[in-house]
């Protein structure tokens, strides 16, 4: 008879049980951490000359709790340079993930302290980008994806921020989560990981005023998270190897809002672990953005009361020396290259085999000035293609510089895309 009662309590605990036992399983075991190892070479063995470069690094060293500490202070110091030097003309999302990467370990030991006038400037932007958007058609200074990053730092960092305007921005129907009518995932992501916070923050009675905004904070979630999952692909990367990352944290912590049969985590990150082996992670904040996830966290967990638990003892990390430049590639290829504006401006040229896409458009550059001229931004991603023939990429009007490939659109810049012979590469003149 009390056996039977207890029954529905068993049944009641596997429940609640197995959804935690799901994410559990699918971090990397730390038998299988060595599969890591590339991501974390990538991060340790780069130069860091960009804050928010430095800022995702650190994040996500943090969050997997590895510690080096001669990185860390360099880190730390890259980052401090930067906030102290250029805090005005830093870009919202560029000073959120500094915040993050910052408030994410509250070591007792370290320098520097992030300074909590931070979160008040950073209020500041987040204003500037709604500004900006009434002003020019719902289009804001910087990205979708930089305002999430934004939310998600002011409700991490409990700053102010009106839940009334959250909830109509982050409608799911908003034109700014899409770049050219493809919904992008990592922007989704984001924004899936702010909403959440937001939603717990006012569940947990911290915002006890903004209940009313419940209900349409979580449709707003719910509605993301189908679109995240109708991104998934047959070998479970969801969007494509770069944005999986960031899905699966979205995904992780949204796990009430869709059917467990929708998403079966294992076979994404196996595919995420095998693009590891195969070299798919040579940028650093590439190698960032994806390795929390791998070991099972999320940006929900950078909390500037949680102190830094670092496990290091599992990752062996040795700095090796800084830039590996490919020297003497003895053949040399020809690639088809072509700017297109309203109409096209083409030229062969024969650049060393092994050239990234940014080596064909100087050597292009260096026969015909007038039509191949172009500049570059450094960013975290690497050199962003922002001019060509003087025309400059801008936010206000949703224009950039596409890079295709045989017509196709690449997933990599310039400065990473390795051309192959007989290809025909493409600049062109776009609105996302
Ligand atoms: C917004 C965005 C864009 C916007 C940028 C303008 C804007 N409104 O901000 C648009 C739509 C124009 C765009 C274009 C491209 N993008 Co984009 N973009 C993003 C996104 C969603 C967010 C970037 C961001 O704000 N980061 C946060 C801030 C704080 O960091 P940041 O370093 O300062 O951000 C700057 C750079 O990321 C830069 N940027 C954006 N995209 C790219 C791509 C490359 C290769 C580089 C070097 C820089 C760069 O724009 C940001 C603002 O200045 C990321 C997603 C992600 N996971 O990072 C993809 C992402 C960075 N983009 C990507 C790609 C492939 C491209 C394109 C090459 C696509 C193409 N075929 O043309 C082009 C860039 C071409 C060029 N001219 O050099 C990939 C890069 C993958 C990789 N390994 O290199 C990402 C990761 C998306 C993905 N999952 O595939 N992008």
């Amino acid at each position: 008879m009390r056996q039977s009662h207890q029954l529905p309590l068993v049944g009641l605990l596997m429940f609640f049980l197995i959804p935690s036992q799901l994410c559990e399983i699918c971090e990397v075991s730390k038998e299988n951490y060595f599969r890591l190892k590339p991501l974390i070479s990538t991060m340790v063995n780069s130069k860091y000359t960009r804050g928010v470069q430095a800022a995702y690094v650190l994040l996500s060293l943090r969050l997997a709790g590895i510690q080096n500490q001669s990185l860390d202070q360099e880190l730390i110091q890259q980052v401090k340079d930067n906030v102290d030097r250029n805090i005005s003309t830093l870009a919202s999302g560029e000073l959120a993930v500094m915040i993050l990467a910052w408030g994410a370990c509250r070591n007792p030991n370290d320098a520097y302290r992030y300074d909590p006038q931070l979160v008040e400037q950073l209020e500041k932007k987040f204003q500037a980008e709604i500004e900006n958007m009434e002003a020019h058609d719902g289009n804001p200074l910087t990205s979708y994806y930089q305002l999430s990053l934004d939310l998600l730092t002011l409700c991490l960092f409990h700053g102010n921020y009106s839940i009334t305007k959250v909830s109509q921005l982050f409608a799911p129907d908003n034109k700014n989560y899409y770049f050219g009518g493809q919904f992008s995932v990592d922007t989704g992501a984001v924004a899936v990981l702010a909403l959440t916070c937001v939603k717990r923050s006012v569940m947990n009675g911290q915002r006890e005023t903004d209940k009313e905004y419940l209900d349409s904070i979580s449709n707003h979630i719910k509605s993301l998270v189908e679109k995240i999952l109708s991104e998934k692909k047959e070998n479970g990367l969801i969007g494509n190897i770069f944005s999986t990352g960031e899905a699966m944290q979205a995904l992780f912590v949204s796990s009430n809002s869709y059917k467990k049969s929708k998403w079966k985590c294992q076979p994404t990150r196996n595919t995420v672990l095998k693009e590891i082996d195969q070299g798919a992670f040579s940028i650093p904040t590439a190698a960032a953005q994806v390795l929390p996830a791998l070991v099972g966290k999320t940006y929900l967990e950078v909390n500037e009361d949680s102190p830094c638990v670092y496990g290091s003892g599992n990752f062996n990390i040795t700095q090796g020396p800084k830039s590996v430049t490919p020297t003497n590639s003895p053949s040399s290829i020809l690639v088809h290259y072509c700017v297109r504006i309203n109409k096209p401006y083409s030229i062969n040229v024969t650049v060393p085999d092994g050239s990234v896409f940014l080596d064909v458009m100087e050597a292009a550059q260096k026969i015909n000035k007038t039509a191949f001229r172009f500049t570059t931004v450094e960013t975290s991603y690497g050199p962003y293609i922002n001019s060509v023939q003087g025309i400059s990429a801008n936010t206000n009007d949703r224009t950039y510089w596409k890079l295709l490939s045989d017509n196709k659109p690449l997933a990599q810049g310039a400065g990473s895309y390795v051309v192959h012979d007989g290809e025909n590469l493409e600049v062109r003149w776009s609105i996302y």
